[in-house]
């Protein structure tokens, strides 16, 4: 899979280079490109901002450097039966990015994230960039953060370690492609008492049915506390 990213922060995505990703990348599985949008401007200042139309507070990334970056980044690929790209806008007025999400971009094979900085990017970069690719608006939540690096971070490592040979251990992959949509259980490990706190008893019983039984019940009493809106409702568990 080749990932590119478009950001006036291009060191922000140091930190991704490490680790889990940086090993999907030495095994050549990965291609991440980071990329500084400022590299498509020609003025001495390299500006990518400006006053909004119809005013308002705040300022607006500009058009054209995105337009000049996505022709060089997302053109239709040397590769004749290349896919198109999917262009990914971290946006906090997005679709919900979810683990679904990132099962389905992890099929893809070129992901270009396009990360805004100040009160957002031109509307006009969004319909030119449909014509280069399938275009996403993504939101990471309902919070606003300061700009898309943090959350293009974000999917970039969920999608990431879904790619075929990223996970160390493939069997935790297999584990959560049966998943449930519960509330994971809880884990232990040695020493059996710590500090007063000790493992819950059926765990070190070697009786592995009660052990699944336990583990389902802390599943379903955790979802119901934490999280009731992952439990099926009655309405959507009908008929
Ligand atoms: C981003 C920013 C918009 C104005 C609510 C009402 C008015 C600040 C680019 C994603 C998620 C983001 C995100 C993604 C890209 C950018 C900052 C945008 C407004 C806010 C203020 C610029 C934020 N999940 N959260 N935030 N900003 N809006």
């Amino acid at each position: 899979m080749r990932i590119d990213v478009l950001s006036i922060f291009p060191s922000y995505f140091d930190g991704l280079t490490l680790s889990l990703l940086g090993k999907a990348r030495d095994a050549g599985i990965l291609d991440l490109r980071v990329r500084d949008l400022r590299d498509w401007t020609s003025d001495r200042h390299r500006t990518v901002d400006d006053t909004p139309y119809g005013g308002g507070a705040g300022m607006v990334m500009k058009p054209e450097p995105w337009g000049l970056a996505l022709d060089e980044i997302a053109r239709p690929s040397e590769t004749p039966a290349a896919e198109r790209p999917t262009i990914i806008f971290p946006s906090p007025a997005g679709e919900v990015f979810t683990q679904k999400t990132a099962r389905e971009l992890a099929t893809r094979e070129h992901l270009v994230f396009g990360c805004g900085r100040y009160e957002g990017i031109d509307e006009r970069v969004f319909d030119y960039a449909a014509d280069l690719g399938e275009v996403r608006l993504i939101s990471l939540g309902d919070y606003v953060l300061n700009g898309g690096e943090v959350a293009t971070m974000a999917m970039v490592e969920a999608i990431g370690r879904l790619i075929p040979g990223v996970v160390g251990n493939p069997e935790s992959l297999v584990e959560e492609s049966h998943e449930d949509g519960l509330l994971e259980y809880p884990s232990y490990t040695k020493p059996a008492s710590w500090r007063d706190h000790s493992v819950p008893d059926v765990l070190l019983s070697g009786n592995h049915a009660a052990i699944d039984a336990w583990r389902r019940e802390q599943q379903l009493e955790r979802t119901r506390r934490r999280r009731p809106d992952l439990l099926p409702t009655d309405q959507s568990s009908a008929s």
